[in-house]
């Protein structure tokens, strides 16, 4: 039996995930439209307990006042009868004609001020939601063409852009903090800030590092082959992972966004332990909303969109029993001592020592028996056919 999530567990959906219509660059839409408040009230249903969005995904682009206010109302009504709270909010710089070279790195300084408008609308509405987590995924800024881009003065006006948005947050006092989306292509032939890496690289040149961090997607670092386990883990290590995207994707190809675990599952069982058991003390190295960003495949009708939608959540949950009968396995235990996984986390050199003290140590080099170490085998094949058997319910 799968188990039933509550929102003791922090599951969140964007309401363009549920409510894509299935139109891709091949095929008409499959579904029809879903409105914003069912999507809350289904959500709310199956055990959900946050519902992210994008300026256009709840009020249509374009709208004048008044459908825009009586819209917010509609929905923060549907909040209030659910309990659904509003984690995260993102900005659409993506859809419209306007951005096809991008919004904050548009060769168009125009539409560069138009972007920085868009978001900071929006941010206001974040804002009065409550959202904590403010999501830039840059999925138009970059290009085709090497020579029709100047990569350096995108990247300088990128970070124009995300000091100017740092600032009016602090100088509004809102308690909102961003997350960078790093994705390596589509829709543009190369993204800038193409993965999790080149993100926290460039935060590290901002005006406010601490205010900004990354929203790691797992099939966005799949895509460009990358292992997302190390991706999240470098990212928590670096204090920056403040959200994440969790979808399925398999092997180097279009942006599939599956249903969580229905791509790299071993992958996906390591994420979850890391998440739920890779803190200090064995506790939660992650305590934010688990934001589900994946698509219900086209083949699907409306009810395949909910049961897909609750796939996500159960697969979460069997995952997470599953890493805590690893964890908890005397077999585990012995085979993760026998790799000699925790004493990784014991530091090179001694208390207080140096190079000096190392270039002293004999038992270092001249007494050390490399041959007998070197024929030392580290067991790393058993302990992850113990996970392999943990994953498939064999233990
Ligand atoms: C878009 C993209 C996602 C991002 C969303 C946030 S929009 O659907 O494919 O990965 O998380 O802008
Ligand atoms: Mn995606
Ligand atoms: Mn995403």
């Amino acid at each position: 039996m799968a188990p039933r999530p509550t929102p003791a567990d922090k599951f969140s959906f964007g309401l363009w995930t549920v409510g894509w219509q299935g139109r891709d660059p091949f095929g008409h839409a499959t579904r029809e439209a879903l409105d914003p408040v069912e999507s809350v009230h289904r959500l709310a249903e199956l055990g959900a307990y946050g519902v992210t969005f994008h300026d256009d995904d709840l009020v249509p682009f374009g709208a004048d006042a008044a459908t825009r206010d009586a819209q917010i109302a509609r929905f923060r009504k549907a909040l209030d009868e659910t309990g659904i709270v509003v984690p995260m909010v993102t900005t659409d710089l993506f859809q419209q004609p306007v951005f096809k070279d991008g919004g904050f790195t548009s060769n168009d300084r125009d539409v560069r001020r138009y972007a920085l408008r868009k978001v900071l609308r929006n941010i206001d509405l974040a804002a009065e939601l409550g959202a904590r987590t403010f999501v830039m995924w840059g999925g138009r800024e970059g290009g085709e063409y090497d020579v029709a881009k100047d990569v350096q003065a995108a990247l300088e006006r990128y970070r124009e852009a995300v000091d100017l948005l740092c600032q009016y947050v602090i100088d509004r006092g809102y308690d909102l903090r961003f997350a960078l989306e790093p994705k390596p292509n589509e829709p543009r032939g190369d993204i800038l800030l193409p993965t999790v890496g080149h993100a926290i690289a460039f935060i590290s040149t901002l005006a406010h590092p601490d205010r900004v961090g990354v929203n790691p997607e797992v099939g966005h670092e799949q895509m460009a082959g990358l292992n997302f386990v190390h991706g999240i883990a470098q990212a928590l290590w670096q204090g920056k992972l403040f959200h994440i995207d969790l979808n399925g994707q398999r092997g180097i190809k279009f942006d599939q966004d599956l249903v969580f675990g229905h791509g790299d599952l071993l992958n996906a069982f390591a994420l979850v332990d890391l998440l739920e058991h890779g803190g200090p003390g064995g506790g939660p190295a992650y305590d934010g909303p688990r934001h589900f960003d994946y698509k219900p495949s086209r083949t699907e009708d409306l009810d395949g969109v909910w049961a897909s939608a609750a796939a996500n959540m159960s697969t979460y949950l069997l995952l997470k029993e599953r890493a805590a009968a690893f964890r908890a396995d005397p077999e585990v235990a012995e085979a993760l001592a026998a790799s000699k996984v925790s004493e990784l986390a014991v530091p090179t050199l001694g208390d207080g020592e140096g190079y000096t003290e190392l270039l002293a140590d004999t038992s270092a080099f001249e007494e050390f028996d490399v041959e007998a170490t070197a024929a030392r085998g580290f067991g790393f094949v058993r302990l992850n056919q113990l996970a392999v058997e943990h994953v498939l319910g064999a233990r």
